[in-house]
C-alpha cells in the first residue's frame, strides 16, 4: 500500500478495535476524527463515504469501506495469517463465526440499549431496555461458557471487538447497574490480560482511555473529539 489509509473515527466508538487491528499488524494510518459533538457523522461531507452516517470508515486504495466487520476483515487480508486465521487454516470456520456473532448479534443489541430512541416509541423504551439487556446477559453468558478463543491472539480481531464491548457495556447506555463484568469470570480475565498489552496501552494513548480500559472502564478523556 503506497498511500497511507484514513481510519475516520470517534475517540471509544467501534474505530477503536480498528485502530487496535492497524497497530496489530503494523500498517501505517492516518486518522480523522468524526466530530460527535457537532453529529458529524450525518453531516454531507462524512455521509459521502458512508451512508449510513455510522462509525467508523476505512478510505482504502479500494474505495471508504464501512461496517466494522467488514473493515477487520479486509485488513486482515493485508497481511494475512497474523491476526485472523488464512484462507485453509482450519480455525478460520470458528472465527468467522464469532466475528459474524460479535457484528449480527452483540453489537446491535448493544446499540439497542444505547440509542433506542432509533429504534421504538418513546413510551416503549423501558421494555425494550428490560429485554435486550436480559438477552445481552444471555449473551455475554455464551460467551463465558463458549469462546474458546479468548487466549488465542491468532483471532485477534475477535478479541479486539469483544474487549470494546465490554467496555462499552460498563459504560454507555442511561444504566449500567444490569452488567457486572465480575459475573463472567472468564472474560474479567481476558479483559484484565489484554488491557496488560502493549496493544493497549498504544490505543490508550491515542484516545484517552484509561489504564483499566476493558476490566473497569472509566469515561474517556481523549486528546480530541468525543465520544457520544
Ligand atoms: N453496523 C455498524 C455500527 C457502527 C456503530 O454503531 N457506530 C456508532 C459508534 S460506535 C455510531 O456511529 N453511532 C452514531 C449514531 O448511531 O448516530 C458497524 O458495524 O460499523
Amino acid at each position: 500500500m503506497t498511500t497511507p489509509l484514513i481510519l475516520h473515527y470517534a475517540p471509544d466508538n467501534a474505530s477503536l478495535c480498528v485502530r487496535l487491528a492497524l497497530l496489530a499488524l503494523d500498517i501505517p494510518f492516518e486518522t480523522q476524527l468524526v466530530d460527535r459533538s457537532i453529529n458529524a457523522q450525518n453531516g454531507p461531507i462524512y455521509m459521502a463515504l458512508n451512508s449510513n452516517g455510522l462509525i467508523p470508515t476505512l478510505i482504502t486504495p479500494d474505495g471508504p469501506i464501512y461496517e466494522t466487520g467488514a473493515i477487520l476483515l479486509w485488513l486482515t487480508d493485508q497481511k494475512p495469517g497474523h491476526i485472523f486465521p488464512n484462507v485453509g487454516d482450519p480455525n478460520r470456520a470458528a472465527g468467522l463465526a464469532w466475528l459474524f456473532w460479535l457484528s449480527n448479534t452483540l453489537h446491535p443489541a448493544l446499540r439497542m440499549t444505547f440509542y433506542p430512541s432509533k429504534y421504538i416509541d418513546a413510551a416503549s423504551i423501558p421494555h425494550l431496555l428490560n429485554a435486550t439487556r436480559s438477552n445481552l446477559l444471555g449473551h455475554f453468558a455464551q460467551l463465558e461458557a463458549h469462546a474458546d478463543w479468548l487466549d488465542d491472539i491468532r483471532v485477534g480481531i475477535v478479541q479486539f471487538y469483544l474487549a470494546l464491548m465490554l467496555r462499552w457495556s460498563a459504560l454507555y447506555g442511561t444504566d449500567q447497574s444490569w452488567f457486572d463484568l465480575a459475573n463472567f469470570p472468564r472474560l474479567l480475565a481476558f479483559a484484565k490480560r489484554f488491557e496488560a498489552t502493549h496493544l493497549a496501552t498504544q490505543a490508550n494513548l491515542a484516545e484517552g482511555l484509561g489504564d483499566t480500559i476493558f476490566s473497569a472502564p472509566t469515561p474517556p478523556c481523549p486528546p480530541e473529539g468525543s465520544s457520544t
